[in-house]
């Protein structure tokens, strides 16, 4: 493993427990999430720190391949590792670190994969290659080949329900579309450019269809306001289609690449940023929901930390990822604890509220809270419902060493409390201190 390589990964653990972003051992990019099953699975890139002499090649990126993921309930992510690694693709080029927005997709029980790379001896920007599998998170058998007739980045698959496979790629002024043949291999026919798009950068594509409609999403940078994700409707997979206009504004991201699911019947809205890094050739993949309007037309999706998922027993909930904040603010994790974010700067009185809590059927008999402390002490107390709702977990904080030494308190839950709950953790001043405590998670057990 090269030092850049090692770079690339901020730690490991096979199950993540995250809300936004997703995972954050290591940076994850050009998320596609699909369903298979009734199972949540996200596919996406991987971004390393960038290798100096490669960034013009690549426009500041460095990837060197795809992990993939699957959504284990509550709001765990499990990382399956390596599902391509840039040098095994069989006709790529060696050490190129070019692997970009990948996207996998099922058809008659088998598993394909397909993803861009650097081809050798070949001018094209990037070919699209496919590895097809009986699991989706492989291990895939990668053709010999990439498929011939077609050039450019950012695959997405689309199986209409006739069982006909489509597949979209492209970037720059123009994005195609072309049938695949039955073998998912080859294309059949020639590829058609997407009609009646907007002016400007445009890549990501992905289609979906609702309610018999075609929804073409697809990134595109408005010359004056950066990187957008619009779409555009069709009654074909082929279109013509009709901008509809935008899902997502533009959030300084550096680029969105996104994708769009149906799990256990919300619709989602997978896409990237930075968190983590605050580079953005270094992205960490998000979700949010997406709604529609009677009208089939998209209601924009603003990001927020809080994202998709219901922290159960035995989930971290990451009370950084708030869904609302008073009096109290957020910042990278301090001291000797692993990296991530914590909630800081809380006062006497101040209220941070975690929306979705899922306790279950009450099983759960304690909460656990790591905190620190470098004042006087406070009380910390986990309301249900209401910020002076019942009280469900309550601690006694002393100071701990210093703001950034850290120790794990328990509470009995004191309240038997089941199902989905909003949560109101409230800081008090026991000894006059102005700050109160640190809380970098909670936890039931
Ligand atoms: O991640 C590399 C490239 O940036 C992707 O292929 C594009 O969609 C953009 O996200």
């Amino acid at each position: 493993m090269n030092k850049f390589i090692t770079a690339f990964f901020l730690g490991w653990a096979s199950l993540l427990s995250a809300q936004n972003p997703l995972v954050t051992h290591m940076y994850t990019a050009d998320p596609t999430a699909r369903c298979f099953d009734g199972k949540l699975y996200v596919y996406p890139s991987s971004d390393a720190v960038p290798i100096k002499e490669l960034i013009k090649a690549n426009n500041g990126f460095c990837m060197p391949g795809y992990h993939g993921f699957s959504f284990e309930g509550g709001s765990s992510w499990k990382d399956h590792g390596w599902i391509l690694k840039e040098n095994d693709v069989p006709w790529g080029e060696k050490d190129t670190y070019a692997m970009w927005a990948p996207d996998c997709i099922k058809k008659d029980g088998k598993y394909y994969y397909y993803f861009p790379a650097k081809a050798k001896n070949d001018n094209a920007f990037r070919r699209i290659g496919v590895g097809v599998s009986d699991n989706p998170m492989g291990p895939f058998k990668w053709e010999k080949s990439f498929i011939e007739g077609i050039q450019g980045i950012d695959p997405g698959l689309f199986v209409d329900d006739d069982n006909q496979a489509y597949l979209y790629y492209g970037g720059g002024q123009k994005l195609y579309g072309v049938k695949l043949s039955d073998d998912m291999k080859s294309i059949d026919g020639e590829p058609v450019e997407i009609q009646s798009l907007p002016f400007g950068y445009k890549e990501g594509s992905f289609l979906f269809k609702k309610d018999g409609v075609y929804y073409f999403t697809f990134a595109h940078v408005f010359p004056d306001e950066g990187y957008t994700i619009g779409y555009a409707t069709s009654n074909n997979p082929l279109g013509p289609f009709e901008y509809k206009g935008k899902i997502m504004d533009n959030i300084d991201n550096g680029t969105n690449h996104h994708s769009v699911v149906k799990y256990n019947d919300k619709w989602i809205l997978f896409y990237h940023f930075w968190h983590i890094s605050g580079c953005n050739k270094l992205r960490s993949m998000c979700a949010d929901y997406m709604e529609f309007k009677p009208d089939g037309t998209i209601k924009k999706v603003v990001p927020t930390l809080r994202g998709i998922g219901n922290p159960a027993k035995g989930d971290t909930i990451q009370v950084d990822r708030y869904n609302e904040i008073s009096n109290a603010s957020i910042s990278f994790v301090s001291g000797d604890e692993p990296m991530g974010w914590m909630v800081c700067e809380a006062r006497t009185g101040s209220t941070v509220r975690f929306n979705g809590v899922d306790f279950g059927n009450g099983e759960a008999k304690k909460m656990q809270a790591r905190v620190s402390c470098g004042n006087m002490g406070c009380t910390m107390e986990v309301r249900i419902g209401h910020q002076w709702g019942k009280v469900v977990a309550k601690y006694e904080i002393k100071n701990t060493g210093g703001w950034g030494k850290w120790v794990t308190l328990e509470s009995d839950i004191l309240e038997q409390v089941k199902g989905k709950q909003d949560i109101f953790i409230r800081f008090f001043s026991t000894n006059g201190s102005t700050k109160t405590a640190n809380l970098n998670w909670l936890l039931m057990e």
